[in-house]
């Protein structure tokens, strides 16, 4: 299988999510873990503070394995910001679509289409290396996104990102727009795409089955709204269903998570997939008695493969099973009576009292209750 790689855009994209903003020792730890972690590309917008500027070019100065890439609008003064901090690979945005073009640019088609040819120019004649991004890309008029597309190859662009800039794609269309592109241009293409129906992950994905080889995400799939895929469904996708040849750190995944809860107060919802709180806790007692025997009979992914714990939730649903599996490990005596007693005696158990514990597999002996 081809390598799809990952562009996380936590520090831009990220940053427009609503109660984040990150200062910028955050900003360099962050940075650090991602790459760690194993990204590709790390984007961040030098453009919209000083304080930012300064975080990028501290973070261009630490010598990551990932690209730094900086992010800013399809400008000559935004391009000189990115050479000011010392950047290798920029990325410019221009909205193609009508509606940007005509109720926010109030520009042209033609002027649309000299600003992304010049864009690109000015940028590869100054050394940088250059994604443009098709903004509002999946709403533009299709004959106009392949003149741009062909135009910004001419003058030399490195990558193209196609936008569904406000998440309105299904799978199949996704592929269209991608698909239209790809048989159009050469040049490598990056998936960005929103999440405003909840189709962000698997528009990513078929971006991929279309001919894209990078996808955009955040950490926990902060950004603008609803923002775009998260980081570990992205990650634990390309290693376990696409079998990209990724060096994904992907234990680290919990670990990443918790650092944006710290750092801004943001939770997982409980159900999230990978690093949500429930996506390792077994409830229904026929559950239970699989996963005792085999963990693999109701998991898709063993927990630590990703940083996450088991865990079992004793509760209304345990059955006799459940009761006789939490009798031995409480070490007690246990016959067919006693724990139909307990399986009795769980079934008044409600909410917010259910007994959990972590299991952290079948063999372990030893009971660490960490509530
Ligand atoms: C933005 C728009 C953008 C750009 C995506 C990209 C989008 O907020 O600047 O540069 O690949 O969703 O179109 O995030
Ligand atoms: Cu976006």
């Amino acid at each position: 299988p081809k390598k799809i790689r990952v562009l996380d855009s936590t520090l831009r994209e990220g940053e427009q999510h609503p109660g984040v903003s990150f200062t910028n020792k955050q900003r360099i730890q962050i940075a650090w873990m991602l790459d760690y972690f194993g990204v590709d590309q790390i984007e961040i917008s030098p453009v919209v503070s000083n304080d930012h500027k300064e975080a990028t070019k501290t973070i261009i100065k630490q010598g990551l394995k990932a690209d730094i890439v900086s992010h800013g609008r399809a400008l000559k003064e935004d391009i000189d910001i990115s050479l000011d901090c010392d950047a290798k690979w920029c990325a410019a945005y221009l909205g193609i679509s009508d509606i940007h073009l005509k109720d926010k640019l109030r520009i042209s088609r033609e002027e649309a289409l000299r600003r992304s040819v010049e864009t690109v120019e000015y940028a590869k004649s100054h050394g940088l290396k250059i994604r443009f991004t098709v903004e509002d890309g999946s709403r533009a008029e299709p004959e106009f996104l392949i003149k741009v597309c062909k135009a910004i190859e001419e003058a030399g662009v490195d990558r193209i990102s196609l936008p569904d800039t406000v998440g309105i794609l299904r799978p199949i269309g996704m592929y269209n727009f991608v698909k239209k592109v790809r048989d159009a241009v050469d040049v490598p293409l990056d998936a960005h795409v929103h999440n405003d129906i909840g189709f962000a992950v698997a528009n990513a994905f078929s971006a991929c089955d279309a001919g894209v080889d990078q996808i955009h995400t955040t950490i926990d799939g902060i950004g603008e709204r609803t923002g775009i895929p998260p980081l570990a469904e992205v990650a634990v996708a390309l290693t376990y269903l696409y079998k990209s040849p990724n060096d994904f750190r992907l234990d680290m995944l919990l670990d990443l998570s918790r650092l944006i809860e710290e750092y801004t107060s943001i939770k997982p919802y409980d159900s999230k997939p990978i690093v949500g709180s429930s996506a390792y806790k077994h409830k229904a007692g026929t559950h239970l008695a699989a996963i005792l025997r085999n963990p693999a009979a109701y998991e898709p992914i063993p927990p630590r493969a990703v940083g996450n714990r088991r865990r079992i939730v004793f509760g209304e649903l345990a059955g006799k099973t459940g009761a006789a599996y939490l009798m031995s490990l409480l070490g007690l005596e246990k016959d067919d009576e006693s724990a139909k007693a307990v399986a009795a005696g769980l079934k008044g158990l409600r909410m917010g009292d259910l007994i959990e514990i972590p299991l952290e597999d079948r063999l372990e002996k030893k009971i660490i209750n960490d509530k």
